[in-house]
């Protein structure tokens, strides 16, 4: 039979607010904020150029339930250009934008198909054939029962196809939505299962295919690499999957090591000498540096400037640059020459290892209660276990200077 040809992405995220960027300048931020932007253009530029039979968006168009006006306008207007070029669009909404938020009403041009609360059958005709698409949108923000139990096995002619913008039940790394197994996917004898929520691009299972594409544009330390979405070709017997680059700013982290540097000018210059090798590489970045080796740097070098004033000296060098590069933070291996005494170090891991979790949550509590707490990242249990580490490393280390 014939090959239908369609794009797969999810998780848009419009207008993301960039939480954890707090450190950047309004000039950083509002370039980071384009970001989402940029990438969605280039996925409609490529979209209104290669022509696809129709598109699939799985959820998360935007990235809060109030649906921003700015985000919207953009959305509808890239909608727009691939209507003048007649390509169908079918969109399901996800927890981020879920159908209870409260937004001001955009109208969609009449190529875009969205998906009801309820699990439902789109259907249309390509290239003389049939073509079933099974998906739903959110009704409210969370969505904790197997929606998966509601999507119809596939009988018959026609190419099936399911939207489902979840995660995997069990899988503790990520909130839990609408949470389905492999094989429940499977069972249902679809042809390719279009998934979006986990911002990870990732192939579940080869053939038939069950995808998570990925966000279009990275937006914290921990959504790292280069992001895009699939352009995929299908038939009843197979499939091929072309994954295309739409992030705008990659986070990375770089590794430097010091090893033989003396003077602060060499750091910098060996600093930007990485930096400049990686945005030739990646273009605009937005980085990690841990420094390594630093057991040559002389003990005045470290000692004498705080750590934020090596940091300024270095992104003073890439303002204003494009490409965009912003350095997010420099790791220093908290000891240089000497190992910690145990002596030292074992009773303040031991004090702060009594540490509750609901001592963590007391702590924090005020600055997450804060305006500015949305712009935070949730404390993980993995991150509580770094933070230990880095909190006893840190005192021990001052308990020394004083000595
Ligand atoms: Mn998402």
């Amino acid at each position: 039979m014939e090959t239908i040809r369609f794009l797969h992405t999810a998780d848009l995220h419009l207008d993301s607010p960039f939480k954890g960027m707090a450190a950047a300048g309004p000039d950083e931020l509002l370039r980071l904020q384009q970001s989402t932007f940029t990438a969605f253009d280039r996925f409609i530029d490529y979209a209104v150029k290669e022509q696809p039979d129709f598109i699939l968006i799985v959820g998360d168009v935007y990235d809060g339930e109030d649906r921003g006006l700015r985000a919207q306008i953009r959305f509808q207007q890239g909608m727009q250009r691939l209507f003048d070029v007649g390509i169908p669009v079918f969109v399901t909404y996800g927890n981020h934008d879920h159908l209870a938020g409260n937004w001001t009403r955009v109208s969609l041009p009449a190529n875009v198909q969205v998906f009801s609360e309820e699990v439902e059958q789109k259907q249309m005709t390509v290239k003389g054939k049939d073509v079933f698409l099974h998906g739903f949108s959110y009704p409210q923000r969370h969505v904790r029962e197997p929606m998966i139990e509601k999507y119809p096995s596939a009988h018959g002619e026609g190419i099936h196809i399911g939207l489902l913008h979840g995660s995997v039940a069990g899988d503790s790394a990520h909130a839990v939505y609408a949470p389905f197994t492999i094989r429940e996917l499977q069972e249902k004898n679809y042809h390719y299962w279009a998934l979006g929520h986990i911002h990870k691009r990732q192939q579940l299972v080869e053939y038939p295919p069950i995808v998570y594409p990925g966000n279009l544009q990275g937006r914290h330390r921990k959504e790292q690499g280069i992001k895009g979405f699939y352009d995929i070709s299908l038939s009843s017997e197979k499939a091929s999957l072309k994954f295309v680059e739409t992030s705008d700013i990659v986070f990375t982290e770089l590794t430097i090591s010091c090893e033989g540097i003396e003077f602060a000018d060499a750091w910098l210059t060996k600093c930007q000498e990485a930096i400049d090798g990686l945005v030739a590489e990646s273009g605009s970045v937005v980085v990690e540096l841990v420094m390594e080796h630093v057991e040559g740097l002389a003990d005045d070098l470290q000692g004498a400037s705080t750590e934020s004033e090596w940091l300024d000296v270095l992104r003073e060098q890439y303002s204003g640059m494009e490409p965009f590069v912003w350095i997010s933070s420099i790791e220093w291996p908290l000891v240089t020459n000497r190992e910690l005494p145990k002596a030292l170090l074992e009773p303040i891991e031991q004090t702060i290892e009594k540490w509750e979790q609901d001592d963590w949550n007391n702590l924090v509590k005020d600055v997450y209660s804060h305006r500015a707490g949305r712009y935070l990242e949730r404390l993980e249990p993995h991150d509580i276990e770094q933070l230990k580490q880095q909190a006893a490393a840190l005192l021990a280390n001052e308990l020394l200077k004083e000595g």
